[in-house]
C-alpha cells in the first residue's frame, strides 16, 4: 500500500467533479486500500477519492477507526428525507487547522455499492450522516467551507495561502 498526497484548500482540482467507476477493477481496490492508508495515517474519519486528487466516485469512512470494517461507498447517492437539519463542527484534511459549524439535512437515505460491487442502502444516523454528506460533496467538487459566509471563506483562503508560503518558500 502507499500513502498518498493530500490536496488543500484552495487548490482548484479541489473542484473537479468525480466520474463514477464503471467496474471495481484490481486498480480500484488498490485505491481504496491506499485510500484507508493514507486517512489512518492522516488521523480522518472520512476521505473521498477527489481529494487524494484521483476524480472517481469512491468514498472511505471509519468513525470508530478500531479495527472494525470501515465503510467503502463507490457511486454513492444521496436523497434528504425530510426538511430537519442539525449543525455539526466540521474539519477536513483538506482545510488542516481550521474547523466551523455546518448545518445539513440530519435525515438522508444513501444507496451505493460495496467493495465487491454489491448494492446496498443505509440511513445513517449523527456523524455518520454528516461525514457520508461531507464525502459526496468532495465527489461534487464541494468543500464543508462554501457553506460559510463570503467574508469568512475570503479571510481562510487568505490564511491558507500565507501558512503555505511559511511552510514552503518556493510555492
Ligand atoms: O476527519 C474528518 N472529520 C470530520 C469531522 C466532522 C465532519 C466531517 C469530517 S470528515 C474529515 C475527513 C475529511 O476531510 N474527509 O473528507
Ligand atoms: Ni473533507
Amino acid at each position: 500500500m502507499s500513502l498518498l498526497n493530500i490536496l488543500e484548500f484552495p487548490d482548484a482540482r479541489l473542484r473537479t467533479v468525480a466520474k463514477p467507476v464503471a467496474k471495481i477493477d484490481e486498480a480500484a481496490k488498490k485505491l481504496i486500500g491506499d485510500m484507508l492508508e493514507t486517512m489512518y495515517a492522516a488521523d480522518g474519519v472520512g476521505l473521498a477519492a477527489t481529494q487524494v486528487n484521483v476524480h472517481l466516485r469512491i468514498i472511505v469512512i471509519d468513525l470508530q477507526r478500531d479495527g472494525g470494517d470501515p465503510l467503502i461507498l463507490v457511486n454513492p447517492e444521496i436523497e434528504v428525507l425530510d426538511q430537519s437539519t442539525c449543525p455539526t463542527e466540521e474539519g477536513c484534511l483538506s482545510v488542516p487547522g481550521f474547523t466551523e459549524t455546518v448545518n445539513r439535512p440530519e435525515n438522508v437515505r444513501v444507496r451505493a455499492l460495496n467493495k465487491e460491487g454489491q448494492a446496498f442502502e443505509l440511513e445513517p444516523q449523527g456523524l455518520l450522516a454528516v461525514c457520508i454528506q461531507h464525502e459526496i460533496d468532495h465527489l461534487n467538487g464541494r468543500l464543508f467551507v462554501d457553506y460559510l459566509s463570503s467574508f469568512k471563506q475570503e479571510r481562510l483562503k487568505k490564511k491558507m495561502i500565507k501558512q503555505r508560503r511559511q511552510d514552503n518558500p518556493s510555492s
